[in-house]
């Protein structure tokens, strides 16, 4: 049998130097560098994926492009910078589908070498073409960017619509109670937040006074679909159950799944076995959560026969927030943990906690147990994944950084260009540079640094990971030098 025969007659279940693996990107949201236990957290225990951190290799300069979801999401799937696409902010739930028909996309490539492909969790990349009819098939979604199957929310959970949408179908809709959705204004009676308080379980801080739903009230008016909505505390274990049956009905033939887990973004409504659990509130006690989560996942990978056949990306689309609109014991409740683990900023920020996150590769018996600090972003899993699996791709952002990333290389992606809310900064070799912006520097609503400044900004985060002293002045060639370098990959 010719090599190549053998790459297209490969299963899942069949050993061979050609075998092409199952790929599975876990993909957390609003994660920090440090809310695992396997990234130096003392206060909050994730055995399951500290085991992925120790039998694989964990990045410490691992990026998502962004700091918010939206766009860290759409370069993880499209390989572009989303800087590059002027609508590529977080959106609302009755966005258009931000990722173009035509564009490249990590499952489309993934397709063309036989993968089967299917997404499960979050989505949060828009849906249609722009006035969603939610009682009908929604078209175009991700099954037509490159997905075989899709099982998602549209957005977040704190949006609505409150429903999950299989194939752009909403899950157990019922036609004589259609959905409607609007993001500017309230249907006629409908309560909310403001009108009937009283109705709340959980109580909004700031934005999360729109609709209510479960008592937990949202961003977003939605009127109908009350058969079809989802019970939040069930949600991981929705998810997890959808996950596991892919693998199940898939592993016959490589696949690609994408799970796209919805822990710990706002509202943390952790299933009641985990409640109390991390004494840190429902902030841990979701991170605890999703921790049980994978590590089910992989009990069922090993049980399919599939685990050393599988590659698995882990990582987390932004940095942490404690405060993100919900009264939720977060910040009360944080103790002496440390979501950012010593990095400056959070969610929304341009320091370093924005976009800087766990990322860790696991390959069992095929990837060395490994600490890397080469530099790795989300946005090369399309190129680097590509060429794992012979498919090249050079129309994208998108680097190939395949030896970092399986652990067999030191040196990954030369500079990095991170964004937050439309402003971009330069990550080089070691060194950070921020230019100068107008607006403020804390995010007062969430108490974070923005990362903004009026100066330039020019950190060493090889001696300086905290990000404490800026050395624009006292280093001015090493800033030329950014400067020449960002001006260059910006243009
Ligand atoms: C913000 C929400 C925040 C969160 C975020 C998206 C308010 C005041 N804040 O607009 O709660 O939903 O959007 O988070 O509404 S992300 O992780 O999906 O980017
Ligand atoms: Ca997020």
């Amino acid at each position: 049998m010719s090599c190549k025969s053998k790459v297209q007659n490969a299963t899942a279940n069949v050993e061979g130097d050609f075998q092409k693996p199952n790929i599975v990107v876990i993909y957390l949201d609003d994660l920090g560098y440090g809310d695992l236990s396997c990234y130096g957290a003392t206060e909050l225990h994730t055995p399951n994926i500290d085991a992925l951190a120790t039998g694989g290799v964990k990045f410490t300069n691992g990026y998502a492009t962004s700091a918010t979801c939206t766009p860290s999401r759409y370069a993880l799937l499209t390989g572009m910078y989303p800087w590059k696409n002027k609508d590529a902010k977080i959106l609302p739930g009755d966005a258009p589908l931000l990722i173009d028909v035509q564009q490249q996309t990590l499952p489309k490539l993934l397709s063309k070498a036989g993968y089967q492909t299917g997404i499960i969790g979050k989505w949060h990349l828009g849906l249609g073409s722009g006035d969603v009819n939610w009682n009908e098939t929604i078209k175009p979604s991700p099954n037509e960017v490159g997905f075989d199957v899709s099982y998602i929310l549209a957005a977040t959970q704190d949006r609505v619509p409150t429903v999950y949408i299989e194939n752009g179908n909403v899950v157990n809709l019922d036609k004589n109670d259609p959905i409607e959705v609007n993001y500017k204004k309230n249907f006629e009676g409908e309560p909310t937040a403001i009108s009937n308080p009283e109705m709340q379980t959980m109580t909004w801080h700031h934005g999360h006074n729109n609709s209510i739903v479960n008592g937990i009230p949202r961003i977003g008016y939605m009127k109908g679909g009350e058969a079809a909505k989802w019970s939040d505390v069930d949600m991981a274990d929705h998810f997890l159950v959808k996950a596991q049956n892919y693998v199940k009905t898939h592993k016959e033939k490589p696949f690609f799944l994408y799970y796209a887990m919805q822990q710990p973004h706002v509202p943390r409504t952790p299933h009641p076995r985990f409640v109390g659990k991390s004494g840190m509130g429902p902030r841990g006690d979701v991170i605890l959560e999703a921790d049980w989560c994978i590590g089910e996942f992989m009990k069922t990978l090993e049980a399919e026969g599939v685990l050393e056949n599988t590659l698995i990306v882990f990582s987390s689309d932004n940095g942490p927030v404690l405060n993100d609109g919900y009264y939720d014991d977060a910040v009360e409740k944080l103790g002496n943990h440390d979501p950012k683990g010593g990095l400056r900023g959070g969610k929304y920020s341009l320091f370093e906690a924005g976009t800087r996150v766990p990322f860790i590769t696991y390959w069992k018996n095929h990837i060395k147990p490994n600490v890397s600090d080469a530099l790795v972003c989300q946005i090369d899993l399309l190129a680097s994944l590509g060429s794992l699996v012979g498919v090249e791709d050079k129309t994208t952002d998108s680097e190939n950084i395949l030896n970092a990333l399986l652990g067999e290389a030191e040196k990954g992606r030369g500079h990095l260009i991170i964004e937050a809310n439309s402003n971009t900064a330069l990550r080089s070799g070691d060194w950070i540079m921020i230019p100068p912006y107008k607006g403020s520097p804390m995010n007062k609503k969430v108490g974070t640094e923005t990362g903004v400044s009026l100066q330039y900004q020019l950190f060493n985060l090889k001696e300086d990971l905290g990000q404490e002293t800026n050395l624009a002045k006292s280093n001015p060639e090493k800033l030329e030098d950014m400067v020449q370098i960002f001006e260059r990959l910006k243009q």
